[in-house]
C-alpha cells in the first residue's frame, strides 16, 4: 500500500500579549475541523498553531506593565494552550518562537536570502505601525486630527534608522508569475484580487531588521541588529517541522498546504513569504486562506469596548462542541461573521438538541424499549428508505468537494440537511405506530434511522468530537470503524449488536437562574 498523502496546516501564530480573544478561538477551531476531515479522510496530517513572541508589540506591553517581553509571553502563552485545550484543537505542535530551534531555522533562512543576493543595509525612513507590526508607505496612510493612521486604522510613526532589507522589489514580477502559474494560492478569490492589484502596484525593498529593539532573533554576522518580527514570525512554519534538518522525519510535510490566517495578515503571507521563499530556494506554500473577522454584535471587539470575549468562558458557558458548531455553521468560511447569545442559543437549541439529538435518542430509545437494545435487521427497503440512504451515501462527494475551499460550513449544511430529511422520514413512518400494524417494518425504519445516524456521526466528528464520539458508542460502532473509509453502502452498521444504554448527547440550552 501508498504511504499516505501528507497534510499540512497551519493557523497564524498569535501574539502573546493579552488573553486569547474569540477571533483566536475561530481561527484554531476552523483550522482544527479542516485537519480533523483530512485525518478522516486517510492523509498523514500535521497541524500546527502557536504563539508570535517576538517585535515591538510584545516589548511594549511588556514596558507598560513593568516586566520583561519573556515573562509576559510565557503568562499569556499559556492562556493560549489552555484555550487550544478547552476548545479541543488537535493541535500536533504548540510552536513558540523563543525556542531555540526557531533561532536556529530563522538564522539559516536569513543566510540563504543574504547567499541568494537579496539582503542588503540601508537606511530605513518611513512609516510604521506597531500595533500591525508593518511598514506602510506613505501613500496608504491619511491624516486625522493630527495623528496618521494605517490602511487598518491603526496609527503609525515615523522611524528613521540604519536597517538590512530584502529586495522585495525584484520579487515583482516573479511574484506576478507565481499567482498565475497558481490560482489556488490565495483564498477566498477576493482576496486573491487584493493581493494581485497590490503586487501591480509595485513593491518597495522592506526593511527587515531593526536597531532601536533587542526583543527579537539576532540577525546573524551583525551585530546590534534583530530581525523585523514578520522575518521570524514566517519561519515558524518551517522551524515547526524540523528545518533546517532536511533529515527530520517531519520535513516531508514541507511544502504546507494550507496556512490558515486572518484577512487582515494576507500580504504578509501572500506576498512577503512567497518571496523570502522564492528568494532561499524552497517550496512554497500550496495555499494561503483569509478567513474573516468575527464582530459582536455586528461591532469590533476591542478592549476600550469593553466587548472582548473570553473564548474559554463562553465554551464552559455553552460547552466545547456547541460553541465549536455554531462557528464552523453560523459563519461561511472566509466572510465576516457575528457573534450574538441569541444566535449561539438557537443554533444549540434548533441544529443540536432538536434536529440531531432528539433523533438520535428517540430512535435509540425505541431499540431499548422494544427490542431489548438489539439493533434490528432491515426487511425489503422502500423508496422512502432508499432516499434516505442515497442522500447519505452522497455526503463524501459533496464533502470532499467542499472541503477544497474549505468551505466547512457547506459541509455542515450538508450534513444538517440529512439530519432533516431523517427527521420527516421518521415522522412519515411512525415507527411507534408500526410497532403495533408491522413490527418487521417498524424494525426497518428504525434500522435505516441508526444508519443515517452513523453516518452523520462521523461527519460531526469534524465540528463536534465530543459528542460525535459519544453518539458512535450509543451505536457501538468500533474505534477503527469512525473514518470516512467507513461511510457509504460498505460500512452498513450491523445488525443484531447490543446497543449501550442510551443517553441524551446534545441538552437544550436553558438561561441560567439569575
Ligand atoms: O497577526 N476575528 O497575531 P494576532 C477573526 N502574530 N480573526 C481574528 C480576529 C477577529 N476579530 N482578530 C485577530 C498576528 N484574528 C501575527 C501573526 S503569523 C506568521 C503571525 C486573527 O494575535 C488574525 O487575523 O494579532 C490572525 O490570523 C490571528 O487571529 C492572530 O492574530
Amino acid at each position: 500500500m501508498a504511504a499516505p498523502e501528507t497534510f499540512y496546516i497551519t493557523t497564524a501564530i498569535s501574539y502573546p500579549n493579552g488573553a486569547p480573544h474569540i477571533g483566536h478561538a475561530y481561527e484554531a477551531i476552523a483550522t482544527d475541523a479542516i485537519a480533523r476531515f483530512k485525518r478522516l479522510d486517510g492523509y498523514d496530517v500535521f497541524f500546527m498553531t502557536g504563539v508570535d513572541e517576538h517585535g515591538l508589540k510584545m516589548a511594549q506591553t511588556a514596558a507598560k506593565e513593568g516586566i520583561g517581553p519573556k515573562e509576559l509571553s510565557d503568562r499569556h502563552t499559556a492562556q493560549f494552550v489552555a484555550m487550544a485545550d478547552a476548545l479541543a484543537i488537535s493541535r500536533d505542535r504548540f510552536i513558540r518562537t523563543t525556542e531555540p530551534a526557531h533561532y536556529v531555522a530563522s538564522q539559516e533562512l536569513w543566510r540563504r536570502m543574504k547567499a541568494a543576493g537579496d539582503i542588503f543595509l540601508d537606511t530605513y525612513a518611513g512609516w510604521y505601525s506597531v500595533r500591525d507590526e508593518a511598514f506602510y508607505d506613505e501613500s496608504e496612510t491619511t491624516l486625522r486630527d493630527g495623528v496618521r493612521y494605517g490602511p487598518q486604522n491603526t496609527p503609525v510613526e515615523w522611524t528613521e534608522e540604519e536597517t538590512w532589507f530584502f529586495r522585495l522589489s525584484a520579487y515583482q514580477d516573479r511574484l506576478l508569475a507565481f499567482y498565475e502559474a497558481n490560482p489556488d494560492f490565495i483564498g477566498p478569490d477576493s482576496r486573491r484580487n487584493e493581493v494581485v492589484n497590490f503586487v501591480k502596484g509595485g513593491l518597495q525593498d522592506l526593511s527587515i531588521s531593526r536597531t532601536t529593539l533587542s526583543w527579537g532573533v539576532p540577525v546573524p554576522d551583525a551585530p546590534g541588529h534583530v530581525m523585523y518580527v514578520w522575518v521570524d514570525a514566517l519561519t515558524n512554519y518551517l522551524t515547526g517541522i524540523g528545518f533546517p534538518d532536511e533529515n527530520d522525519a517531519d520535513w516531508r510535510f514541507w511544502p504546507a498546504d494550507a496556512h490558515v490566517i486572518g484577512k487582515d495578515i494576507t500580504r504578509f503571507h501572500a506576498v512577503y513569504w512567497p518571496a523570502f521563499l522564492l528568494s532561499a530556494g524552497l517550496p512554497t506554500p500550496r495555499r494561503v486562506f483569509g478567513h474573516g473577522f468575527l464582530t459582536n454584535r455586528g461591532e469590533k471587539m476591542s478592549k476600550s469596548l469593553g466587548n472582548v470575549i473570553d473564548p474559554v468562558a463562553l465554551s464552559k458557558a455553552y460547552g466545547t462542541d456547541q460553541l465549536r458548531y455554531f462557528l464552523l455553521r453560523e459563519v461561511p468560511f472566509g466572510q465576516d461573521g457575528s457573534y450574538s447569545h441569541e444566535a449561539i442559543v438557537n443554533r444549540i437549541n434548533a441544529d443540536l438538541a432538536n434536529d440531531l439529538g432528539n433523533l438520535a435518542q428517540r430512535s435509540l430509545s425505541m431499540i431499548a424499549k422494544n427490542l431489548g437494545g438489539a439493533l434490528p435487521a432491515p426487511g425489503p427497503l422502500e423508496p422512502a428508505d432508499e432516499t434516505l440512504l442515497a442522500a447519505t451515501d452522497a455526503l463524501l462527494a459533496k464533502a470532499r468537494a467542499a472541503i477544497g475551499d474549505f468551505a466547512i460550513h457547506t459541509i455542515l449544511a450538508d450534513v444538517w440537511a440529512v439530519v432533516a430529511d431523517a427527521n420527516r422520514y421518521f415522522a412519515a413512518q411512525a415507527p411507534w405506530a408500526l410497532r403495533k400494524t408491522d413490527p418487521a417494518r417498524a424494525d426497518t425504519v428504525l434500522y435505516v434511522t441508526a444508519e443515517v445516524l452513523r453516518q452523520v456521526a462521523i461527519f460531526a466528528q469534524i465540528a463536534t468530537p465530543e459528542a460525535a464520539g459519544r453518539l458512535l458508542d450509543l451505536l457501538a460502532v468500533p474505534e477503527d470503524a469512525r473514518d470516512f473509509a467507513a461511510l457509504g453502502p460498505d460500512g452498513r452498521i450491523a445488525p443484531g449488536v447490543t446497543l449501550p444504554e442510551p443517553a441524551g448527547i446534545f441538552p437544550r440550552y436553558v438561561e441560567p437562574e439569575e
